[in-house]
């Protein structure tokens, strides 16, 4: 309303019934601008009270698997403690296009700045209710992962060898970043996702007093992430790639692992929204149909395999080193019996 009412001044539209009925136009176009509709879609959503979850009985469309426990306030994923994982999947396969997933959340806990880990994983894949090392989730995943890390393996062990990031590569965590996997690629965990990952940005979400969020928007094939995290109730942008190719029917989850180091994963509401641009209503008509994904792929998208040149790994030095160590005893070796030769030559030539 602040919107149209200030367009209305900007515009001059004046009073009286006329600018009644050109501010009811200015209204409709500037829904036609934005041109899309949200339909909560309950099948998909998780919120408070969780009717069902967590008992023996399937009385609920989602379900939980590993340390997650339901509580009437959150869903915690993780404890705390070291060695957790836990999840929750949805049991439906999603058949929309168009979708907005919005997650509120929160990440707490003892652990210093730097020394709690390891995050959260937000999931739409092939696959579901699978126990892995990517954020308690199964790794080579067919579909959708975006991350909340709160812990800088990479960083960390370059500084414990005592090398630095220019400031233009260095990130700062929490780090929030999205990938594709096609079922056959990996999530690099001591890169944390690097080489694959098609965005990201920096993310203070721990140990907060306010409410926060991530929304996860897949609209014709355009993938946006934004997050609310400083409580102020707005979206700000973090990842907008275009060409993201996801099939149709994946499973909707959220996971999360600690490690030695610890924190409480904490989901409170999953709500996905179906999007609907207008005129989508009709279905068979608008541009047709589009070719089914079959093979979750992005357009254009080259792994970033060389951002960093890898340090050479302890086995490696190892056999370095040990290849030097031969080559000395053999240069040794062959410089005795050479100096013995050259000896026995200068007894003989002596006698
Ligand atoms: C997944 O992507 C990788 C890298 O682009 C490619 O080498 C591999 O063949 C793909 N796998 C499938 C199943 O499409
Ligand atoms: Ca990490």
């Amino acid at each position: 309303m602040a919107l149209a009412k200030a367009a209305l001044r900007g515009l001059g539209l004046g009073s009286g019934p006329r600018a009644l009925l050109r501010l009811l136009s200015l209204l409709l176009a500037v829904q036609g601008d934005r041109g899309t509709e949200e339909y909560l879609k309950r099948e998909y959503s998780l919120t408070k009270p969780y009717q069902g979850l967590g008992a023996s009985s399937s009385g609920s469309h989602w379900e939980l698997l590993g340390n997650a426990m339901v509580t009437t306030q959150f869903v915690r994923l993780t404890p705390d403690l070291q060695s957790r994982q836990g999840a929750i999947w949805n049991r439906i396969p999603c058949a929309l296009r168009d979708w907005e997933l919005q997650v509120h959340f929160k990440i707490h806990g003892q652990g210093k700045k730097n020394l709690n880990g390891d995050g959260l994983g937000i999931w739409y894949t092939r696959d579901r209710m699978q126990a892995g090392p990517v954020f308690g989730s199964a790794d080579q995943f067919s579909g959708l992962g975006v991350f909340v890390d709160t812990y800088p393996n990479e960083e960390k062990q370059h500084e414990s060898k005592k090398r630095r990031y220019s400031p233009t590569t260095q990130r700062i965590f929490p780090y929030l970043s999205a990938m594709v996997g096609n079922g056959s690629i990996s999530y690099d965990h001591t890169r944390d996702g690097r080489p694959n990952e098609i965005g990201g940005c920096s993310a203070h979400v721990r140990n907060l007093n306010h409410d926060t969020f991530i929304v996860i928007r897949y609209l014709r094939r355009r993938l946006t992430v934004m997050i609310d995290i400083d409580g102020k109730n707005e979206w700000r942008d973090c990842i907008d790639v275009p060409g993201v190719r996801l099939p149709l029917r994946y499973y909707f989850g959220a996971s999360s692992a600690t490690g030695d180091l610890t924190d409480n994963h904490d989901i409170v509401s999953l709500k996905l929204y179906q999007l609907m641009e207008e005129g989508e209503h009709l279905p068979g008509e608008g541009d047709g149909e589009e070719e089914e994904v079959l093979t979750p792929s992005v357009d254009n998208f080259d792994p970033h395999e060389d951002a960093l040149p890898e340090p050479m790994s302890g086995l490696a030095l190892f056999a370095v080193m040990l290849m030097c160590l031969v080559g000395a005893v053999i240069a040794v070796v062959i410089g005795i019996i050479s100096y013995q030769k050259w000896q026995e030559q200068s007894r003989k030539r002596f006698y």
